[in-house]
Order: C-alpha cells, then structure tokens, then sequence
C-alpha cells in the first residue's frame, strides 16, 4: 500500500492516477516493466511495482514482537501426498537438497544440514495471504542474498526463480534481484524456534515478507538465477500469476 508521502512524491514525479502511460514509459525507461505487464491489467500492475521499486525500495517488512506470535497459525492446503515426499519425510529430511543454479559463478546444491551452517538470521513477521487469512510468525533461515553472493550472481542477472518439489502442480515464483538481495528474504527452515513443519512448507521454504503469501513457497528444491522469465510456466514467473495473480505482490 503506498503511504500518504509516497503517493506526494510519486505525483510530484509526474504521475498522477491518470497518467498510466506516462508511468508505463518511466517504467519502461528504468527497466520497471514486470513480466505481467502488458496485458490489460499491465498499466495497474505496471504502476505498483515502479512505485514500490522508485521509492519504498529500501523498506522493510514489519518485524513484531514475540508476544505478537500467532497461537494457531494457519497452514494453507496439505503437504504433498507424493511418494518422493513422504520417503523424504520418513528420512528426516535428511537428503533433502536444495539447488542453485542458472546466472552464477559457482552453481551449488544445499543439504539442509549445510545450509544450517551458514550465518542464519531470526525474524518475526507477517504472512498474508492473498485470500485474506493472515498469521504472524518468527521464521529462522539463511538470508537469500547470502546465498546468491556465495554463488556469485553474472552480470545481466535479472531475476531469482525457485520452485517447490518437481512434482504435480509444482509450484513456482520469482522476485527481482531487488528484492532477492533484500536482507528480510529468507530460505527459511525454521518455524517458531523449532523445524519448519510441513504444514507450513517444511523443510524448507522461502519467505519473503514484503510480499503476499503466494510468493512464500513451501517444499523449495530449487533456486534459478535468470535474465528472463520467458521459460518459465506461461513466461509470467510465477504459478500464481499464470492462474491470474498479480507477479508483483508488493505489501
Ligand atoms: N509449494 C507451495 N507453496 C505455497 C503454496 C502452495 O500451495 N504450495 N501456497 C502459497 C500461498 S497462496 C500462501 S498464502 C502461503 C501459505 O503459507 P502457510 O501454509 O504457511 O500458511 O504459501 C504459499 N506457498
Ligand atoms: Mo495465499
């Protein structure tokens, strides 16, 4: 949501609520157009994610206080029924990979014993979702910036794209190299002061707080460095925006 001030500066820049196209050619000059932005919900969408990005792009999410912590915090549908997740689950998790790979230097594949080494960082946020149910939690995990700089993002580097288990209905989304080098962006294994359960993605999900629920997928295996979402799904780059979501789902 844009702040009073935002919106001040925003019309100060030049663009009022009419002047979608002016914004769609700003946008388009700053390189702001997101991957759903030409059809006929683009201006719209076009227009929160240039705004967010020109001016609130340093933000961060909300972090609230333990006493905050929701009691009862909704799990959103059921862990996969598939037989290559329940032998994970029935080992522990313990060959549970996660890979990183596309525009980088050193492609990488993570156990979550080997990602639990490396310097993690604690946050208690909100996760809303887009259906209107919301919960707030302390989520533990290893910031995704971390994890692209140990890779070594290519120039020309654009977007992250990560992806739950490869199985039915797979689910798939992406963020910018914005938000993905955002220090609140988390791939996250911990729930809670305990493992991530499945109910909420374990054992390894992303979170990424300044955005809608759908952007926070569960069961992650994959994290793909790209310079565009074309192969991705229907080249929107995300599940969520192939079935009429908005890609951007700025908070
Ligand atoms: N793999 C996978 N990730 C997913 C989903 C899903 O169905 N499958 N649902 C998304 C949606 S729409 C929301 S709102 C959140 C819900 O997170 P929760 O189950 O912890 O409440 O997860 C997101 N990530
Ligand atoms: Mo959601």
């Amino acid at each position: 949501m844009m702040t009073e001030l935002s919106r001040r500066k925003w019309i100060g820049a030049g663009i009022t609520a009419g002047g979608l196209a002016v914004a769609a050619k700003l946008a388009d000059k700053y390189g702001l157009v997101p991957p759903d932005g030409k059809g006929i919900y683009g201006p719209g969408a076009t227009l929160s994610y240039a705004a967010h990005r020109l001016i609130t792009s340093g933000s961060n999410a909300r972090e609230l206080r333990r006493d905050q912590i929701s009691k009862t915090p909704y799990p959103n549908g059921k862990p996969p029924k598939d037989a290559i997740f329940k032998a994970e689950e029935e080992a522990g998790f313990a060959n549970w990979k996660v890979s990183v790979g596309g525009m980088v230097e050193r492609p990488v594949s993570y156990s979550l014993a080997e990602l639990k080494t490396l310097a993690q960082r604690s946050q208690i946020t909100h996760l809303s979702c887009e259906e209107g149910w919301s919960y707030v939690a302390e989520w533990t995990g290893v910031p995704l910036g971390l994890i692209l700089e140990k890779a070594g993002l290519q120039s020309g580097a654009k977007f992250v794209v990560y992806s739950s288990l490869a199985i039915r209905g797979a689910r798939y989304d992406s963020i910018d190299i914005d938000e993905a080098l955002h220090p609140q962006t988390l791939v996250t294994y911990g729930m809670n002061g305990k493992d991530l359960p499945v109910g909420h993605g374990g054992p390894l999900r992303m979170r990424v707080p300044r955005q809608l629920g759908y952007k926070s997928i569960k069961f992650m295996t994959g994290i793909t460095v790209t310079d565009s979402l074309k192969g991705f799904g229907k080249g929107l780059g995300s599940s969520a925006a192939d079935a009429g979501y908005q890609w951007y789902a700025g908070i």
